[in-house]
């Protein structure tokens, strides 16, 4: 069993972003710089920004953090994101999901200008993806494509068992592995909560994506022998322990199926960083595409 190790592959990205940044800011190419929207005070949601605002410090990204009280309407909302859409000065453009109940996910997505939807969730992003367009990814398949790469495993024919069918990750997953692309031209399964006999279908899969949002889901007896399984649960789970009180675990329970396994992430540093990279890859790239007045 071999892991893949998200510290190490995020760091020789993060590595070529910097250099190919030197290169783009000699030929006097602008600093990119990435707006994120937080609405709330959720400790995951911090958590997660606070990485993202602290990459693109590391990257020599600049970065600006809007932060608004739970308490915004869904209006005052879309008004924000359209002064970033008009702000030449902001290349990307990403707000913190999820929000709260009384604001429109999908609406507020959908105001992003596509040129800086450094997520990738925006209906024209995953069009593209779909169509094989360029365009942005969504960060978490894009991370998982650069995990693969790095590793040079070759996926080409494998049957793919995606479980999960999110807008974010499980969906837009399914189409990158099963593209005539490298990676890619798998052959992919997606299964999903009302899926009857799961394990019939985890079992044969050579590479397995977990995605289903449940600690520990998947077992030893779901996982063939030999398959590279992709964990990219986050959980917060009790741990007294811990000073914080809680600690991560995957959608994978990773002390019995690890053995098993040729291939398998780690949680936490496994996806997790990967996801970071693929948005900071689609922020670089969205500088780069600006169009210059
Ligand atoms: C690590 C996310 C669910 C819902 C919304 C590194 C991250 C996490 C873990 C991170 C995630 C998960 C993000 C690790 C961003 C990944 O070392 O294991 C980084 O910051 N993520 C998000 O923005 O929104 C989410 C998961």
């Amino acid at each position: 069993m071999q892991l893949l190790d998200g510290i190490a592959v995020s760091n020789q990205i993060k590595l070529e972003l910097k250099n190919e940044l030197i290169e783009w800011k000699a030929q006097g190419g602008k600093v990119p710089h990435l707006a994120a929207i937080l609405v709330g005070n959720n400790p995951a949601s911090e958590a997660y920004v606070g990485n993202k605002v602290k990459t693109c410090a590391e990257l020599g990204f600049e970065s600006t953090l809007l932060r608004f009280d739970t308490t915004i309407t869904e209006f005052e909302l879309l008004s924000e994101v359209e002064k970033l859409n008009l702000d030449d000065r902001v290349d990307g453009i990403l707000v913190q999901l999820p929000l709260p109940s009384h604001i429109s996910e999908d609406a507020v997505i959908n105001a992003i200008n596509p040129d800086k939807d450094v997520d990738g969730f925006h209906p024209i992003s995953q069009g593209r993806m779909i169509l094989g367009q360029p365009g942005f990814l969504p960060a978490t398949p894009y991370g998982i494509l650069l995990m693969l790469d790095h590793y040079q495993i070759d996926i080409t024919g494998k049957h793919c068992v995606v479980v999960g069918r999110s807008n974010i990750v499980g969906k837009p997953m399914s189409v990158l592995l099963s593209r005539n692309a490298n990676p890619g031209n798998a052959t992919v399964t997606i299964c999903h909560s009302k899926t009857a006999d799961l394990k019939a279908y985890t079992l044969q899969a050579d590479v397995l994506i977990a995605a289903i949002g449940r600690a520990r889901f998947i077992t030893e007896p779901m996982v063939k022998a030999g398959a590279i399984v992709i964990d990219v649960g986050i959980n917060r789970v009790a741990d007294t322990s811990k000073k914080s009180g809680f600690r991560l675990v995957g959608d994978v329970d990773f002390e019995s199926v690890a053995s098993k396994c040729s291939f398998i992430t780690p949680v936490p540093k496994g996806v997790g960083p990967m996801t970071i990279c693929g948005l900071m890859r689609n922020t670089l790239n969205a500088a780069k595409l600006k169009k210059v007045n």
